[in-house]
């Protein structure tokens, strides 16, 4: 092989390998300044779990239509008033069966498009009944778009998206819930993201009605990125509460969160939107 051959061959091997091996995580430990932010970028995400975690016995009307409370609490997250805003909401099929009664349809898509002076949100989720015949069977909820826009082409711009599925398997006792979650936030000229994929734990505290409030464990790692940092931790969360009265947090539990220096990011629940943070034991 001639040596300008040897070359290209060794610097396309070395591109393919870069390419396979993607971003690499940092070692660097998480600044505190860092910790401060994913405090906050973690506890203001916790509010579309427990929106996808709403009781589905009720139904909630936006823009006129009749909407699973999952999807409106979804919907009311964002913190657009969608009585204000001029928004479009489809429901297909336009009246989905739910044999049930359980607020969950067999299976139905939703899209939500509004429009207001201060900016915009699109929403497209489906949701699917694991079993129409049983209200305690479970559901899948998949969210296909969720972007939020604020104050476009301003200084304050801020835009949101969120990419959450939820997969809710019945159990003897509780419920496995698969979660994916990818929430990124842009303001101030600047991207932040959090990624995770784990298996929650779920116990109800009542079997006859699985979601009005119970105890989540889990454990897994957390992808979290800043303007030209990533860092990859380690999560543990133990005896989060959550309770349908509260919309905004986990009323109980805490979350730790640990860099690959062993540096210690803790969030205590100690009731209703009543959070305590550390780092390193300092407070945040
Ligand atoms: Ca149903």
């Amino acid at each position: 092989m001639g040596r300008s051959l040897f070359r290209f061959f060794a610097v396309v091997s070395l591109s393919v390998l870069l390419a396979s091996c993607g971003e690499q995580a940092t070692n660097e430990p998480l600044s505190h300044e860092d910790a401060r932010e994913l405090k906050t970028s973690f506890v203001d995400s916790n509010k579309y779990l427990l929106a996808a975690l709403g009781n589905p016995s009720n139904l909630t009307t936006i823009g006129g239509q009749a909407l699973p409370s999952s999807v409106a609490a979804l919907v009311q997250a964002s913190n657009l008033n969608p009585q204000d805003a001029q928004c479009g909401v489809n429901v297909s099929p336009t009246n989905p069966p739910d044999q049930d009664q359980d607020g969950i349809p067999a299976q139905a898509s939703f899209t939500l498009d509004c429009q207001e002076t201060a900016g915009s949100f699109n929403f497209r989720l489906r949701l699917q009944d694991k079993d129409d015949r049983n209200p305690k069977s479970g559901y899948v909820l998949q969210t296909d778009q969720y972007e939020l826009t604020l104050y476009p082409g301003t200084p304050s711009e801020v835009r949101i998206k969120l990419d959450l599925d939820l997969d809710l398997t019945q159990k003897n006792p509780g419920y496995d819930i698969g979660y994916n979650f990818y929430f990124e936030v842009y303001k101030q000229g600047k991207t932040y993201s959090q990624r995770h994929n784990y298996t929650l734990s779920y116990t109800p505290d009542s079997d006859e009605n699985p979601f009005l409030g119970g105890t989540l464990n889990y454990s897994g790692n957390l992808e979290y990125r800043i303007p030209n940092r990533y860092y990859r931790l380690t999560i543990d969360a133990a005896n989060l509460r959550y309770a349908q009265s509260c919309r905004v947090s986990f009323v109980g539990g805490r979350v730790v969160l640990r860099d690959s220096r062993g540096n210690q990011l803790a969030i205590v629940y100690n009731s209703c939107n009543n959070i305590t943070a550390t780092y390193n034991g300092q407070a945040l």
